[in-house]
């Protein structure tokens, strides 16, 4: 995926990225997903979740110790916000840092970190003395760091999953992030890395269609291929129309990330959308291969399953239409 130029595609090439657009990074996240979402997600982690935090609010330093080793793959990352207790409100977290002369101590457990068992950096999320949210890149083989492996998904299963366990780990100051505090950064992360899912479970869709389509021109029933049946035409043509009007929103949005102008809560909008459309039409996509599309031998219940984290992770399909519904009100329903 490095040799591929996936990870980090909007990061600039002086540090490794791909120095793209939006759109494109848009459109690799899509084709990955048409694989599979845990693939994907491999490079959101990485990309928008790892190196970009590096490059917007690290030091020049940081930036050139990490980057080019993120880029080409040599190292993996991960991106620890959620924790036990505070998964959809993660002001809340417990996890935190102490000031220790020239080094920070880091205390608490994040859960459900994709990519932590192989990762070789994490960009953790801890709050300071002062009550403030501070990111340290977390090394391993630093002394009190383990990740273990969460063991029992039904979905994702390409992506590997962790806790990260700080036990009076001794991070150095100089892996600390200069430029940032308060929730915004994390946050800032995620609007970046729920572009790409907005793009991404499109692809996953675009699978699941193509796949039915095909069946559907190949299965004969009745002695006519089901692709002949208005029924199952219906569902196809739905599909496909979906798929168009989802992609055109997520074209748009990259156009507004582009010219720096797209709001979070329009990333927040994308994003449930594209969950929405994509978890329809892969459970219509299974109905439409019968008894076969329960199997491994079609993609389509992979996929199902793989959305149901995807619709999950990185906000609720509830908490971003909270976030619409107090965009579009001015009243917030989460508290
Ligand atoms: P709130 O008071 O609303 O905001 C705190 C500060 O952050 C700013 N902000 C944002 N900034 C950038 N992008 C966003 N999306 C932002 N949302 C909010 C906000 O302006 C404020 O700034 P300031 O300067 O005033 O301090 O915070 P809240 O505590 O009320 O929480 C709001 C809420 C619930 C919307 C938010 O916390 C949330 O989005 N919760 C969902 C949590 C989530 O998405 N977790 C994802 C974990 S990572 C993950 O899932 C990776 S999966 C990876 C993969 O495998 O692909
Ligand atoms: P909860 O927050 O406990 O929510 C439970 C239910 O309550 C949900 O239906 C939710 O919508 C609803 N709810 C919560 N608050 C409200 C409210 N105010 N109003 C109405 N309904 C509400 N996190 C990371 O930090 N890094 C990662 O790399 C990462 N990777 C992940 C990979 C996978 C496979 C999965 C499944 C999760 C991953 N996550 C990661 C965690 C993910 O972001 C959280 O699971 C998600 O934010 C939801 O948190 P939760 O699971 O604690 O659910």
């Amino acid at each position: 995926m490095g040799d591929l130029g996936v990870f980090g595609p909007t990061v600039p090439t002086q540090y490794g990225g791909g120095g793209l657009d939006y759109i494109s990074y848009g459109l690799m996240m899509q084709e990955l997903e048409r694989g599979d979402s845990g693939v994907r997600s491999t490079a959101s982690v990485q990309g928008s979740l790892v190196m970009y935090p590096i490059y917007a609010y690290g030091s020049e330093e940081q930036r050139n110790r990490f980057l080019p080793k993120l880029a080409s793959g040599e190292w993996l990352g991960c991106f620890g916000l959620t924790e036990p207790n505070h998964g959809s409100d993660p002001g809340s977290m417990l996890t935190n840092i102490r000031d220790a002369g020239d080094h920070v101590i880091l205390n608490g457990a994040k859960m459900w970190i994709s990519n932590a068992p192989f990762a070789q950096v994490a960009v953790v999320w801890a709050r300071n003395e002062n009550g403030d949210v501070q990111g340290v890149i977390v090394e391993r083989g630093m002394e009190g760091f383990t990740t273990p492996t969460t063991h029992g998904k039904w979905s994702l299963r390409a992506s590997a999953t962790g806790e990260l366990v700080f036990d009076n780990v001794k991070v150095p100051k100089e892996n600390v992030f200069p430029n940032i505090k308060g929730l915004k950064g994390p946050l800032g992360c995620l609007t970046k890395a729920r572009y790409g899912i907005a793009w991404g479970a499109i692809g996953a869709a675009m699978d699941c269609y193509d796949t039915a389509l095909r069946y559907s021109q190949e299965r004969v029933q009745f002695g006519k291929p089901i692709g002949a049946f208005q029924l199952q035409q219906k569902k196809l043509a739905e599909m496909v129309t979906e798929i168009t009007k989802a992609q055109l929103l997520n074209w748009r949005l990259g156009v507004l990330m582009d010219a720096g102008k797209a709001t979070p809560q329009q990333v927040s909008m994308a994003k449930r959308n594209a969950c929405e459309v994509a978890t329809n039409i892969c459970r219509d996509a299974r109905q439409m291969l019968g008894g076969m599309g329960i199997t491994g031998e079609y993609p389509v219940m992979r996929h199902m399953m793989n959305l149901e984290s995807v619709i999950t992770y990185e906000g609720t399909h509830d908490i971003h239409l909270l976030i619409t519904g107090m965009d579009v009100t001015g009243f917030n329903a989460f508290k």
